[in-house]
C-alpha cells in the first residue's frame, strides 16, 4: 500500500473505539491532530477551557486526599492492573503510537513494552517505600525517616514518547499515593486519550475486586501551552515533571521555583559516542546506526556527535555513510522500513537549517534530503545525515531533534574526554573501546559528565530500571527506576521520645 492511499483516520477510529475512547473526545474539536505518516488529519480533539482546568486540579487534589490514605501495596495492585490492561492493549496502542508519532512498529511496540515494565517495576515498588532508622545522639529516642504521598503530580509530555513518558511519572506516583495531572503534547494528544481510557479500566476492575479508589486519580488535560500554564502555576500541584526542549524548561522551572514547587525537568540532550582505537568496529557500526537513525532522530537520547579516533576513522566513517546510504526510509507501518518520518514541516525546516549552518562551518553533508515527497507532499520523510565537521561548532553544539551526526576526528582521549563535555546540555553518552582503562574513566567522575554514561551501546534506548536524566541544561530531573520514586514523595524525619527525662541535641541546657 503506498503512502497516498492510506487511510489513517478510519483506522485511528476503529483503535480508539477498540480501546473505549469515545468519539466524542475526538471529532469536532478545535486541536487538529495529523500523522506525520501521511500528513493527513486523523482527528480533532475539544480542548479544555482553563477555568475548566483549574476545577479539575482542584478535583485531582480531592482525589489525593483520599488515595494517600490507601495502603501503598493496595495502591500497586492497582498499577498490577493497569500493566495487565497495557498488555492486553499493546498490538493497538503501539499502532497507534506508530500512527500518531510515526515510529516504526518494533519501537511502536517498544514504547508500550516500556510502560508495561514501569508498571511491573512499579508493583514491587509499594511494597518498598521505606526510609531509614538512624543514631540519635539522644538516649531512649529513636530518629527515623518515613515518606509520605505529595500530592496531585502535574505531568508534561513530549510528542517523542506519547505515553511512555506518562506512564513512568505516573506508575511511580500513583504507588507513592498521589494523583496524577496530565498535559500531554498537542501533537499527540490521541495516543493520551487511548492510555487514559485503558487507565479508566484498570481503575474499574480494581474497584470491582473491592478496592477503594477515588475518582479524578488521573486526570488528562487536553489543550495548548496556557493548559499548561494553569497546572504549572496551579497552587495545589507541589510537583511537575516536565519532559521537552530546554526553552520548555526555562519557562518552566522559573515558574515552579516562585512557588517553591518542585520540578523534574526532562530537557534537551546532545549526545555523544566516543569511538577509541580498541572499538569493535562491527559492534560500534550498529550502535551507532540505530543511535543516530532509530527514532528518526527523535529521541530525547538520540546520538547527534561522533568522535573517531583517527587511527579508525577512514575504516569506520565510510562504512556508516554507507549504511546511512542504503537505510530503508518509509511508512513506519510497513515492515522493514527503519526510519519513519520527522514529526512535522517545522521539524524539517529546523533540520535543513542546521545542516546549512554545518555546510557554512565547513561540515561535509552526506543525506538530509527529503523522500517519498511525490507520494505524500505533507508528510516529512528524510534521508538521516552525516556531517563530517572539521571541529565542534555551530549547531554541533546545538540539540536539532532530527537524523544529523556530527562526526569529528580525534587523537588523544583526554581531547575526545574534554570536547565530548564541552556542551551546554548532559543528558547521555557512550564509549566504544576494549580498553579497560578508558572505559573506566570514561564513567569515573574525569568522564562523561552525563547523567548517562554507557561502555559498548549508544546512547539511546535505556531500560527502566535506572534513573534516567540529565545533566547541565537537560535540567538535572531523574525518572524511572532507582531510587527516582523519592521525588515523588516527602520526607519526613521523626525523633520519638520514649524516656522520662527530656535531653535536649548538642548539649544545650533549657531548665525551667
Ligand atoms: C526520550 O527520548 O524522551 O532511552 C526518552 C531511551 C528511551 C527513552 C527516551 N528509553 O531512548
Amino acid at each position: 500500500m503506498t503512502l497516498a492511499t492510506l487511510d489513517l483516520a478510519a483506522e485511528v477510529k476503529d483503535i480508539l473505539g477498540n480501546l473505549g475512547v469515545k468519539p466524542g473526545s475526538y471529532t469536532g474539536g478545535t486541536l487538529a491532530v495529523r500523522s506525520p505518516v501521511t500528513g493527513s488529519g486523523i482527528g480533532r480533539l475539544p480542548e479544555i477551557s482553563a477555568a475548566d482546568a483549574g476545577k479539575a486540579i482542584e478535583a485531582a487534589h480531592e482525589a489525593f486526599l483520599e488515595w494517600r490514605l490507601v495502603p501503598a501495596p493496595r495502591r500497586g495492585e492497582l498499577i498490577r492492573l493497569l500493566g495487565e490492561e497495557l498488555r492486553a492493549a499493546k498490538s493497538a496502542l503501539g499502532r497507534l503510537v506508530s500512527i500518531e508519532v510515526g515510529k516504526v512498529t518494533s519501537e511502536g511496540l517498544g514504547e508500550v513494552q516500556e510502560m508495561i515494565d514501569i508498571c511491573d517495576f512499579a508493583v514491587g515498588l509499594s511494597r518498598q517505600l521505606y526510609g531509614l532508622t538512624i543514631a540519635t545522639e539522644r538516649s531512649e529516642h529513636r530518629m527515623m525517616e518515613t515518606w509520605h504521598p505529595l500530592g496531585a503530580i502535574g505531568i508534561i509530555s513530549a510528542f517523542n514518547f506519547p505515553v511512555a513518558v506518562w506512564s513512568w511519572n505516573a506508575a511511580l506516583a500513583i504507588v507513592c499515593g498521589n494523583s496524577t495531572v496530565w498535559k500531554p503534547s498537542e501533537k499527540t494528544p490521541l495516543t493520551a486519550l487511548a492510555t487514559q481510557a485503558i487507565f479508566d479500566r484498570a481503575l474499574a476492575r480494581f474497584v470491582a475486586e473491592g478496592g477503594t479508589a477515588p475518582k479524578n486519580l488521573s486526570t488528562l488535560l487536553i489543550g495548548g501551552r496556557e493548559i499548561g500554564e494553569v497546572l504549572v502555576d496551579h497552587e495545589k500541584v507541589p510537583l511537575v515533571s516536565a519532559t521537552g526542549s530546554t526553552a520548555m524548561g526555562r519557562a518552566v522551572g522559573p515558574r515552579l521555583a516562585r512557588r517553591f514547587a518542585r520540578s523534574i525537568l526532562e530537557l534537551g540532550g546532545n549526545n555523544a559516542a566516543i569511538v577509541a582505537p580498541t572499538a569493535d568496529l562491527d559492534l560500534t557500526l550498529r550502535g551507532v546506526a540505530f543511535a543516530a537513525m532509530g527514532t528518526a532522530g527523535q529521541r530525547c537520547t538520540t546520538l547527534r556527535r561522533l568522535f573517531v579516533h583517527d587511527s579508525v576513522y577512514d575504516t569506520l566513517v565510510p562504512r556508516l555513510t554507507k549504511a546511512y546510504q542504503s537505510v530503508t526510509i518509509g511508512s513506519p507501518l510497513e515492515n522493514g522500513n527503519l526510519v519513519g518520518p520527522l514529526i512535522d514541516k517545522a521539524a524539517y525546516d529546523r533540520m535543513r537549517d542546521a545542516l546549512d549552518a554545518a555546510s557554512s562551518e565547513g561540515g561535509k553533508v552526506t543525506g538530509g534530503e527529503r523522500v517519498h515527497q511525490n507520494e505524500a507532499a505533507d508528510a516529512y520523510y528524510v534521508r538521516p545525515a552525516i556531517v563530517e565537521m572539521p571541529a565542534q561548532t555551530g549547531p554541533v553544539k546545538e540539540e536539532t531533534f532530527a537524523p544529523i551526526l556530527y562526526v569529528m576526528k580525534y587523537s588523544s582521549f583526554d581531547e575526545a574526554l574534554k570536547l565530548h563535555n564541552d556542551v551546554p546540555q548532559g543528558l547521555s553518552s557512550s564509549i566504544f573501546t576494549n580498553d579497560m582503562r578508558e572505559a573506566e574513566t570514561f564513567v569515573s567522575a574525569r568522564g562523561s559528565d552525563c547523567g548517562i554514561a554507557n561502555v559498548n551501546i549508544g546512547p539511546s534506548g535505556a531500560e527502566i530500571g535506572g534513573a534516567f536524566g540529565g545533566e547541565k541544561e537537560t535540567g538535572g530531573g531523574r525518572e524511572s527506576g532507582s531510587d527516582a520514586w523519592k521525588a515523588y514523595m516527602r520526607r519526613a524525619t521523626n525523633t520519638l521520645n520514649y524516656g522520662r527525662t527530656l535531653p535536649l541535641a548538642q548539649g544545650v541546657r533549657f531548665d525551667i
